[in-house]
């Protein structure tokens, strides 16, 4: 089945990450948009837009009827949903494949499956692929409960059966605390996903996130493109990612690349996935659960492997085979990827919407920089505040790393603040460079940035007031000749105390 024209059911960068790749296969593209999208990039990128509500997401991005109604009025044969909004709502695919458009990602049926994070765990255990000890149904009652916690042992973790991402988890370190977490996670499992089943595991202290990306087409070809470390998180929001992991070596990329393909087979999985796997401090690997979708840190691996992960989605619903065999994917280098999101992280890390008023990106060799925004623009306070993702490839890490500094120092947003000085801080941190990730890396280094960032501000005001003096054509400067590189800097700015010769 040929894929002329593509519905893209989402915004920001990642729907111009889809418009990219639709326009390099000559595949038409259709953006949608909400009141507050009017003038947003992706809708400016695409080859059409179409209104599909106001500015709350309930009410514009995430209904499936008016997002199946653009794509019918549109003439699109295919629907792209990105990632987050209905990327993994298996109602969403049956909608579309109910009105004749091709879902680009998983089976309604393998999306729904994955979703249920005990049925996940049961398809681990059938396949042999570790996972950290715990329940593989929902924990029937109170008392059924305390017997199998005393069995997996303390502490341990409730985590609700339709969650992920570490939504509706709660620790729990004695069995005295049992029965209130149980409570309480029933009933935020509920509300936040109309489901309270809840199981529980085994608690894994100070675990890596390593996941492994896959691509099933409906041949029956199953690949992994290596592993990304996403261990530099704040409160379940991932800042920084990386492939290939530091901790990973190629006999054990080898054994979790294999795990997560069985999973994968298992699950009757087509199109681009990936398996989540928690690391303990021995390389321990355990199973965590399955992700129906393109991840926002895919670049990372397409960096490094040369893939590209959207096509790749495109041509597999398409119905074309992979073409190539896990031999054929070879990684090479280190990628990494810095999210770059319109927050105030010195002001409790609260959204920070406005308008762009100046906007620089880095470039340069091996920089690339997933933007959702232009200068001018507005950043609205109604949707999550990714503003681009920068991604930077090295022959390996260390170079990586050089590169993503250089990067960082270049990028300049002015009009809303940024986590820009937080990933300049920790991609000069001795722990980053050593690949010393753990969760607590960012607990530990922020009170350091905090404390910096006052003498920063007096620093940046005197510059200010300097710049003013300069503009108002008095001197700054002592009196002294200018070098010969001086007086050329000097020709070329205006306004600067040589530019008055
Ligand atoms: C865990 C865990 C410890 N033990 N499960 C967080 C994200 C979600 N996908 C799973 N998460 C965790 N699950 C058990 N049994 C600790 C976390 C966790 C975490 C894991 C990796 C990297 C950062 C993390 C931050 C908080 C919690």
């Amino acid at each position: 089945m040929k894929i002329t024209k593509v519905l893209i059911a989402n915004r920001g960068e990642i729907a111009v990450r889809v418009v990219r790749a639709c326009r390099e296969q000559g595949i038409a593209s259709v953006a949608v948009f909400s009141e507050a999208d009017r003038e947003a990039l992706h809708v400016l990128m695409a080859d059409e837009a179409y209104p599909i509500g106001p500015a709350p997401a309930t009410e514009s991005y995430l209904r499936i009827d008016r997002l199946v109604a653009a794509a019918k009025a549109a003439g699109a044969d295919a629907v792209h949903p990105g990632y987050g909004f209905l990327a993994e709502n298996a109602a969403f695919a049956e909608a579309c494949a109910a009105a004749g458009l091709v879902f680009v990602g998983p089976p309604p049926s393998a999306i729904r499956a994955m979703g249920d994070k005990t049925a996940a765990r049961r398809i681990a255990r059938e396949m042999g692929v570790p996972m950290v000890p715990g329940t593989i149904e929902p924990v029937a009652s109170d008392a059924a409960a305390r017997t199998t916690a005393a069995e997996i042992g303390y502490p341990l973790m409730i985590k609700a059966a339709l969650g992920g991402g570490g939504k509706g988890m709660r620790l729990v370190r004695a069995a005295g605390e049992l029965e209130g977490a149980l409570r309480a996670a029933r009933s935020e499992a509920a509300g936040a996903f109309g489901d309270s089943a809840v199981y529980l595991e085994r608690y894994v202290s100070e675990p890596r996130h390593v996941e492994m990306q896959v691509l099933a087409d409906t041949h029956g070809n199953v690949v992994h493109l290596g592993e990304r470390e996403c261990s530099i998180q704040r409160r379940h929001q991932k800042l920084i990612e990386e492939s290939p992991s530091p901790c990973v070596d190629p006999a054990m990329r080898a054994r979790m690349g294999e795990a997560a393909c069985r999973i994968v087979e298992a699950a009757g999985y087509v199109n681009a996935g990936t398996v989540e796997f928690l690391v303990d401090s021995e390389r321990n690997f355990y199973f965590l659960e399955v992700n129906t979708r393109l991840q926002v840190e895919h670049p990372v691996t397409e960096l490094v492997t040369g893939i590209d992960l959207v096509r790749e989605q495109l041509r597999i619903a398409a119905g074309e085979p992979l073409g190539y065999t896990q031999a054929d994917v070879v990684p090479r280098g280190a990628a990494i990827e810095c999210r770059i999101n319109a927050e105030d992280p010195f002001g409790g890390w609260l959204p920070s919407p406005g308008t762009i008023t100046g906007l620089r990106g880095a470039a340069g060799p091996w920089v690339r920089d997933d933007s959702g925004v232009y200068e001018g623009c507005a950043v609205s306070r109604f949707y999550d505040t990714l503003l681009a993702k920068l991604i930077v490839w090295g022959a390996d890490r260390a170079a990586a790393i050089a590169r993503m500094a250089r990067a960082l120092a270049e990028y300049k947003v002015v009009g809303v603040r940024t986590t820009i000085p937080v990933l300049a801080h920790v991609v000069a941190h001795e722990d980053f460079r050593a690949g010393r990730l753990s969760t607590h890396l960012l607990d530990r280094i922020l009170p350091e940035l905090a404390g910096s960032r006052g003498r920063l501000r007096s620093v940046a005001i005197v510059a200010a007031v300097l710049a003013e003096h300069e503009r108002l054509g008095r001197r700054t400067l002592p009196p002294e000749a200018p070098s010969s590189t001086d007086a050329w800097r000097a020709a070329l700015r205006p306004g600067v105390w040589g530019g008055r010769r």
